[in-house]
């Protein structure tokens, strides 16, 4: 075989490779906020694709979930006939995989095996729908950009909140809601986890309200699609749109004083390098992002 071949062939491979990284946040031993193990299986495990034929996860159903408004019933309910892979009404059951499978009456992770069932604490079966805004600033010293000493590229900044719940840091995101525009989603989120409790006079509340709402018009789509979340099970799972929403002069959004709010314990303008250690796959929307700004990694 030529050489050339034989490199186009490895290069190939990798680029498969690269797209077809397995998930791991949702493989940890205890399922999150539960006693519950998941049946450990190795890497090359995961895709569905592979016969792994003694494949027996326990099963796992919250019942945080029972009679909540916004969760799907359990899935024997006689009376829940939903519409797999569609617009079931109000609710989203696509995927932005693309057609995922039904097997024995349930939606199939399309990233392949958790090592658990049912769907945990998620309130859908199928694909849960989330956004995230990624909001950046560059880090500043006076009126100048701080130029990172290794890379010699700006260094960027993005609004981070300390998730409640596991402590981890992550993008301010959250559940888009029946009916709701994911455009809409990510602001809300945004002003919920992140500029509770503005302390600001009445004239100058207004006048910021003007500002957030002409800076969240310029979002620019970074990811679409399935999100490596602790929460993720055989038949449930998250899927997000992250929008990057840049103030490149620091003179709107980047100005205020953040406040943490709801589902957030904390909140900081976060400096963004390669170590970054955030929730689910958070970090590598960050990653596209730097990519987009041309900022240091
Ligand atoms: C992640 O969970 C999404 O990327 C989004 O950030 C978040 C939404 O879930 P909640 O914060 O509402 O729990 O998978």
């Amino acid at each position: 075989m030529k050489w050339y071949i034989i490199f186009m062939l490895i290069g190939f491979k990798e680029s498969m490779l690269l797209k077809r990284m397995v998930h791991t946040k949702c493989r940890g031993v205890l399922y999150p906020f539960s006693d519950v193990k998941r049946l450990q299986i190795k890497d090359e495990q995961v895709h569905w694709s592979v016969c792994v034929s003694d494949y027996d996860p326990p099963e796992y159903n919250s019942k945080a979930l029972v009679n909540k408004p916004w969760a799907d019933p359990p899935i024997e309910d006689k009376s829940f006939k939903p519409k797999w892979n569609e617009l079931d009404g109000d609710i989203n059951r696509k995927s932005h995989t693309g057609t995922y499978r039904i097997v024995n009456g349930r939606p199939l992770n399309p990233e392949g095996r958790t090592g658990i069932k049912g769907r945990g604490i998620l309130g859908k079966w199928g694909p849960n729908h989330a956004a995230d805004p990624i909001v950046t600033r560059w880090k500043m010293e006076g009126n100048k950009k701080v130029i990172s000493n290794t890379t010699n590229l700006p260094i960027l900044q993005f609004c981070a909140i300390q998730r409640h719940d596991c402590k981890q840091w992550a993008i301010p995101g959250g559940m888009v809601d029946a009916g709701e525009k994911v455009s809409e989603t990510v602001q809300r989120e945004f002003r919920e986890e992140a500029l509770n409790n503005l302390q600001v006079s009445k004239e100058q509340a207004e006048a910021d309200e003007k500002m957030i709402r002409n800076f969240f018009k310029n979002g620019v789509v970074i990811y679409e699609g399935y999100v490596d979340d602790p929460r993720n099970t055989d038949n449930a799972w998250m899927e997000t749109v992250a929008y990057n929403f840049h103030d490149e002069d620091g003179s709107h959004v980047g100005k205020l004083n953040l406040t943490a709010g709801d589902d957030a314990q904390n909140i900081q303008w976060m400096d963004i390098d390669q170590n970054i250690d955030l929730y689910a796959s958070h970090s590598n929307f960050i990653k596209a992002v730097v990519e987009r700004l041309k900022s240091h990694w």
